[in-house]
């Protein structure tokens, strides 16, 4: 049997017998979730486990749609980057790294400063906003390479009159760094960090990139990267970056050898280190003491891009972002190919838009959910857009970590193909700095929006 629509047109039987929302295989389990969502009540590690465990993924999805939508409206910001290894020689050898070599190994590489400066020409010159910049642990490079490296980026980048910005080296790097400079003393590791983050923030730096975080349980630690600094450390060098007034990022590394149940204390780690930094900016917790962001109304740390524009900083007043919180998480789904944990699989896409809708449920302190296309793909990323993530990462052009799906070192995308992504994904494409204030732009020539003066010609 055929039916007719109201304007007439024939339908299958079947589509004309759909029936009505909740859409078939709803979870009703997900309901006082969904309440606790609108209201921007903190999710429990019990809420995370029924998230994970749901059959309905889109129940999921779209309630983290409903969260970055409170946040960012339909904006999605990308950054216009080149990221930068300036190493590949590790001391460490953790078991799900693709990218480390030995030096003297074929492919191990290191480059000099002069490189790394041809390097930020290129950037500058090409439009970057942002220089990523991380490298494995050289056993040999001296504590001055780094605050030499940076302060040759700044020194080319003033040259040229632009305001790229160094966001440089994972809590693991620094961490290193103390050490070669023979500053890092277990019995007070935060005077260490806070050494070489003070020279490099003197030299330039801008920011930390998240990386390194990998997943914060000690059992995995010492299965898949021992060496590497543990949980407590990696939160510590955010905290000092923090108190310094940086900005930094986060990472989870997922779907390897943890458990669902490590991801969500991973995020519940993250939120707490989020809380802390945002009380130290002057916001007021709620009655259960979280700070969330996610709440009808609750002003954005960068004021410059909070939905509808216009100041709306806890202090008031202040246009210029102040520093020293987590920025973005961004869910890395674990590459086995060529890692000694190549016999895994590596998560599918489905699992990582959950893993990647989980995180922006539960990390309701963080203003931003990034997708890393590199790592998913663009297509991917534009499911993830709709699934809470409000931030795509970036024309990239080089990178050494992962090589997804046989690609090489050089894997760039266009500002035109990451505008297209997001418009089809229905959002409206806008470019960022890192700090993520809004950028405008004249081909290569680039200012921050509101900022004219700023320009450089
Ligand atoms: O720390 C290493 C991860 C990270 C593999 O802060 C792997 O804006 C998957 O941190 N499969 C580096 N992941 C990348 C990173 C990052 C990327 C984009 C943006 C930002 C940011 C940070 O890559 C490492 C490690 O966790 N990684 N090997 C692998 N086989």
């Amino acid at each position: 049997m055929t039916t007719l629509t109201a304007t007439g047109g024939a339908v299958h039987p079947d589509r004309a017998s759909l029936p009505p929302s909740p859409l078939p295989g709803h979870d009703p389990a997900l309901d006082p979730i969904a309440a606790k969502v609108r209201a921007g009540e903190r999710l429990s590690l019990e809420d995370g486990r029924v998230l994970f465990a749901t059959p309905d993924i889109w129940t999921v999805c779209g309630l983290a749609d409903g969260v970055r939508r409170r946040l960012h409206g339909d904006v999605t910001y990308y950054n216009i980057n080149r990221h930068l290894n300036y190493s590949n020689v590790c001391a460490l050898s953790c078991t799900f790294c693709e990218f480390y070599r030995k030096r003297g190994d074929e492919g191990a590489y290191e480059h000099s400063i002069a490189d790394v400066r041809a390097e930020a020409r290129g950037a500058i010159e090409s439009g970057a906003t942002e220089m990523h910049i991380v490298g494995g642990l050289h056993p040999y490079l001296p504590f001055a390479y780094y605050t030499e490296l940076v302060s040759a980026i700044r020194e080319e980048a003033e040259a040229l009159g632009s305001q790229l910005h160094i966001k440089a080296f994972t809590a693991v790097e620094i961490v290193h760094l103390a050490k070669i400079a023979k500053v890092y003393k277990r019995s007070d590791r935060t005077a260490g960090i806070r050494w070489v983050l003070e020279r490099l923030k003197e030299a330039g730096l801008g920011s930390l990139p998240g990386g390194g975080a990998e997943v914060f349980d000690d059992r995995v630690h010492d299965e898949a990267f021992k060496g590497k600094i543990r949980s407590d450390v990696w939160l510590d060098v955010h905290r000092v970056a923090h108190e310094l007034g940086l900005n930094t990022n986060a990472t989870m590394l997922y779907g390897h050898i943890e458990s669902l149940d490590d991801r969500l204390v991973h995020m519940d780690m993250l939120r707490r280190a989020q809380d802390e930094a945002l009380l130290r900016l002057g916001y007021e917790p709620a009655a259960d003491g979280a700070v969330t962001l996610t709440r009808e109304g609750v002003a954005q740390p960068t004021p410059d891009l909070a939905p509808g524009g216009g100041d709306r900083s806890p202090r008031g007043g202040d246009r210029s972002p102040r520093g020293g919180y987590f920025q973005t998480i961004t869910p890395l789904p674990f590459f086995p190919d060529g890692s000694e944990l190549e016999h895994l699989p590596g998560p599918g896409g489905l699992e990582n838009l959950r893993t990647l809708a989980v995180s922006r449920l539960m990390l309701d302190n963080f203003p931003h959910v990034k997708a890393f296309w590199i790592m998913q793909t663009l297509g991917m990323a534009q499911l993830m857009l709709q699934s809470g993530a409000d931030d795509l990462d970036g024309t990239v052009v080089w990178y050494d970590i992962t090589k997804v799906g046989g690609s090489d070192t050089h894997q760039e995308t266009t500002v035109r193909d990451l505008e297209r992504a997001i418009r089809e994904a229905g959002q409206r494409p806008v470019e960022r700095d890192t700090l993520y204030r809004r950028v405008e732009r004249d081909g290569a020539t680039w200012w921050l929006a509101g900022n004219n003066t700023s320009r450089h010609d």
